[in-house]
């Protein structure tokens, strides 16, 4: 009996069980679908990496004896959508049975689900093997607590894995090293240059449908440079561990116009579609520090983000979908500015971060975070339009992964939820915080230093209004006393003045 085993474009890990336990008269299904590559706009370079990717893995399946089921977009067959093309796989190829692996994103889980009851087969779902927290073990790590913080969560999962401890004390005595990190840069080390990638035919050819197919989305298909095999992605994992992990903490937080990418990883996109797995990026780290090749704090910082953070937002999404999506907690609806298609504003910070974006598919964590989410969170903009922007701008965005980030950790949307919120506190700054990780305001329209008027900076422009509007559901979080305090210490008359501020420029976001 031959069970129809599918593979999703996130799900090219060839050690998964869903590809292990395969027997030998099993039929791997790879598939291209307009409906995924369009239920958001993409950007151009997101779909041509995993469609290009995507024929890569099947190809390498194939090459080691494994029967694949490929189905390219432009298959006069193909009818577009998963629903399609796993009815018409079953109908083809007499599969008696078809298996599965949890998908990134709970839309297609309910697709998974309702196909246990309709298509007529048995339909097994395997467990995404790939995390150190399966959703249960989150779930379990959330029984009984009153408020989730991820430092506790990293904690435990350190102690769980081993990684940076001396039984069961931190490497170091100490867990967390970011009063070593996060500094402004000071140009003495310059960013490494990356390794190109060079397209081959596989990738040409998926660049041609690709632009011929979804040229008219956001974002620049020209210069491709992602890598699209396990073997490329593995290539750039270890350029990064020799080059750019010594002072990936150092720099974690500065911005430098021109340097897209300064000293980060690079590899969320690889990540996050399997052709890395989290515990050989950890173990990579790890080795590099006990190889004298980097320095503690830089090991311990990166690690964090891949053992902490990224296993943290998935617990959280799986914790609290679907009615998470819906979260607005600050009645956020301002629409978003026309430029956040174009870049084209005068504030140079998120001119830089969004033409970027256009460019890459890629900004780093603090231009997604202090920049553009920052500017959305201050102008109250529309959090379900706010976050569709960041699910089809970024390679690496699966709604697992963007939208705890998005909802939670910029746009405080869930700050109502207590047990499942992301930050425990607005990622909320004025124009200051931007000067002094980046040079952006060196070369802006805008004065950082001047608070009001027409020539101020517009982040320090809306700031004390964001305070002032939402003081009653912010003023009694014990990380915002300092804030309010000051606000408190303005006079009746100023607030209004700051209030009526903010206003204007709200009213005039498109002008910006
Ligand atoms: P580095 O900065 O070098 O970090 C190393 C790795 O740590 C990353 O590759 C990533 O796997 C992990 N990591 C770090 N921070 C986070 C985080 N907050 N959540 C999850 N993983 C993390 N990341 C995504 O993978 N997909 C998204 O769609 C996404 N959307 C985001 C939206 C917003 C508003 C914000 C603030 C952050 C978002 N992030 C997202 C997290 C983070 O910005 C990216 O993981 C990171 O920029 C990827 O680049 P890098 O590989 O160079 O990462
Ligand atoms: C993002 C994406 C795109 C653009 N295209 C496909 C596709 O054609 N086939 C496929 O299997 N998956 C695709 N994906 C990824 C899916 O949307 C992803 O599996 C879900 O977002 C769940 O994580
Ligand atoms: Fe951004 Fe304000 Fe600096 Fe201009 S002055 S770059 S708008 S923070």
């Amino acid at each position: 009996m031959a069970t129809l085993r599918l593979i999703l474009a996130d799900q090219l890990t060839a050690t998964l069980p869903l590809i292990t336990e395969a027997a030998a008269t099993d039929i791997l299904l790879l598939v291209e679908v307009m409906e995924e590559a369009t239920y958001v706009p993409h950007h151009p370079k997101k779909i041509a990496f995993l469609f290009s990717a995507m024929r890569h893995f099947a190809a390498e399946l194939a090459a080691a004896g494994r029967t694949v089921r490929y189905v390219k977009l432009d298959d006069p067959a193909n009818t577009g959508s998963f629903d399609g093309e796993v009815a018409r796989a079953l109908e083809e190829t007499n599969a008696e049975a078809l298996a599965l692996m949890e998908p990134g994103e709970w839309r297609v889980l309910e697709k998974f689900k309702h196909w246990q009851n309709t298509l007529g087969v048995p339909v097994t779902i395997y467990e995404d093997s790939r995390f150190f927290c399966s959703v249960a073990g989150f779930r379990q790590h959330a029984t009984g607590k009153k408020q989730l913080r991820m430092e506790f969560f990293y904690r435990e999962m350190r102690r769980q894995t081993g990684y940076l401890m001396e039984g069961d004390q931190p490497l170091g005595r100490k867990w967390n090293y970011d009063t070593e990190n996060r500094g402004a840069y000071d140009g003495a080390i310059p960013p490494p240059v990356l390794p190109t990638t060079v397209p081959d035919a596989i990738t040409q050819e998926v660049l041609g449908l690709v632009a011929a197919r979804f040229g008219h989305h956001f974002g620049r298909l020209e210069g491709f440079r992602f890598g699209v095999t396990r073997a490329e992605a593995l290539a750039q994992l270890e350029h990064f561990i020799q080059h750019r992990l010594p002072y990936f903490g150092q720099y974690q937080d500065a911005m430098v116009q021109g340097q897209p990418y300064m000293f980060h990883a690079l590899i969320s996109m690889y990540l996050n579609c399997g052709l890395l797995v989290a515990d050989e990026v950890c173990a990579a780290a790890e080795a590099a520090y006990h190889a004298g090749e980097a320095p503690l704090a830089a090991v311990e910082g990166f690690i964090r983000q891949v053992l902490g953070w990224r296993e943290y937002v998935r617990g959280i999404y799986w914790l609290n979908m679907p009615h998470y999506a819906t979260r607005n907690f600050l009645g956020a609806k301002n629409p978003l500015p026309k430029w956040f298609w174009s870049g084209d504003t005068k504030m140079n910070c998120l001119h830089q971060a969004i033409t970027e974006t256009r460019d890459n598919a890629y900004a780093h964590h603090i231009q997604r975070l202090m920049v553009i989410g920052n500017f959305a969170l201050l102008a109250g903009l529309n959090v379900e339009e706010v976050c569709a922007w960041y699910l089809m701008v970024y390679a690496d965005a699966y709604e697992w992964v963007e939208l705890p980030n998005t909802l939670g950790m910029a746009l405080y949307g869930d700050g109502d939820s207590g047990l499942g919120s992301m930050a425990s506190k607005p990622y909320a700054a004025s124009g200051a915080y931007i000067n002094k990780m980046s040079n952006y305001c060196q070369h802006c329209h805008y004065q950082v230093a001047q608070k009001e008027g027409a020539g101020a900076c517009p982040f320090n422009r809306l700031y004390w209004g964001f305070l002032i509007q939402h003081q009653e559901k912010l003023r009694g979080n014990m990380r915002l006393v300092y804030p309010y305090a000051t606000l408190n210490k303005f006079s009746a008359e100023r607030r209004a003045g700051l209030a009526a501020e903010a206003r204007v420029v709200i009213e005039s976001l498109e002008t910006l």
